[in-house]
């Protein structure tokens, strides 16, 4: 409760920081894209994880003002990384459900794209499966027209939920990322394995491209690679990083 009252001061008092993470591309090894994720810096608790203040974000709708921010800012983040010469990376974000349910979420979009200068097909939303699937006509609805505008939109945590793959078909959809649970046993003859296989491979047959999330070993890297996965991301390559560092991250890696 305490941390709530803090949460309402946090935005205008600069305590978010959106970090980066490196997405890497498995046919040239280098950086395709970064997932933006938010950090929170409490003047008194230090780093507060976004597992613990997100759905308080949720809870009391100021998720709607926070993912405006997050929109925002990695679009600035995309501006600089164009401007120090990388044209083709793309930038990320999650979308949580009260900001997909979210009437004017369309035109905040598109007011960001325009604000920012920012190229459309550059920015990839991650909605969840369970977000989707909650009422599927309606999500069919908001992808066609997040789609419309030319931006990307990935399905974050596959396998976790309860996607209908008749859906999968019909929503527009560009990329499928298999969640990190999967990655912990990937050995051949184990069950993740096969439904790591089994994900690509549907990924690959719905024409969308696959990214393999909480990559943390060679294993496993080897595994995906194997596999034909496009685009993996984890601790094996970089954590997490704030904008400096991964700017410099992006001059040895692209
Ligand atoms: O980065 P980390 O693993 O601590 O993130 C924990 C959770 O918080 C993940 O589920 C991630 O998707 C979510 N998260 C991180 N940043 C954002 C954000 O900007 N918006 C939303 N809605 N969720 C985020
Ligand atoms: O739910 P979502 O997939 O958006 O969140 C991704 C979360 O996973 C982030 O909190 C990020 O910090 C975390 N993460 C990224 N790479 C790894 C990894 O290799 N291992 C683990 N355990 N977590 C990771
Ligand atoms: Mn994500
Ligand atoms: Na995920």
């Amino acid at each position: 409760l305490a941390l709530e009252g803090d949460l309402r001061r946090a935005l205008v008092q600069n305590e978010f920081v959106l970090h980066y993470q490196p997405q890497i591309d498995l046919r040239n090894n280098r950086v395709i894209g970064t997932e933006g994720l938010i950090r929170w810096q409490h003047p008194v608790r230090g780093l507060v994880s976004p597992a613990d203040f997100i759905p308080l974000l949720e809870r009391s709708g100021m998720i709607i003002s926070v993912g405006e921010w997050v929109l925002h800012q990695a679009c600035k983040a995309h501006r600089d990384w164009r401007a120090a010469g990388f044209n083709d990376i793309r930038v990320s974000v999650n979308v949580s459900a009260t900001q997909f349910n979210d009437i004017d979420l369309l035109d905040k979009i598109r007011y960001a794209l325009r604000e920012e200068d920012m190229p459309k097909h550059a920015l990839e939303l991650e909605i969840t499966e369970n977000i989707l699937m909650r009422d599927p006509a309606g999500a069919t609805e908001v992808l066609e027209s997040i789609n419309g505008l030319g931006v990307r939109i990935a399905v974050d945590d596959f396998g976790t939920g309860y996607s209908s793959l008749a859906y999968l078909k019909r929503f527009p959809l560009d990329a499928l990322k298999i969640d990190q649970t999967f990655m912990t046993d990937l050995t051949d003859y184990s069950g993740d394995a096969a439904i790591v296989e089994a994900s690509i491979s549907l990924a690959h047959k719905l024409d969308m491209e696959v990214t393999a999330e909480g990559v943390e070993t060679n294993t496993q890297l080897e595994f995906l690679r194997t596999h034909d996965c496009d685009v993996v991301q984890g601790y094996y390559f970089c954590r997490p990083l704030p904008m400096p560092e991964l700017t410099n991250v992006l001059h040895e890696k692209t």
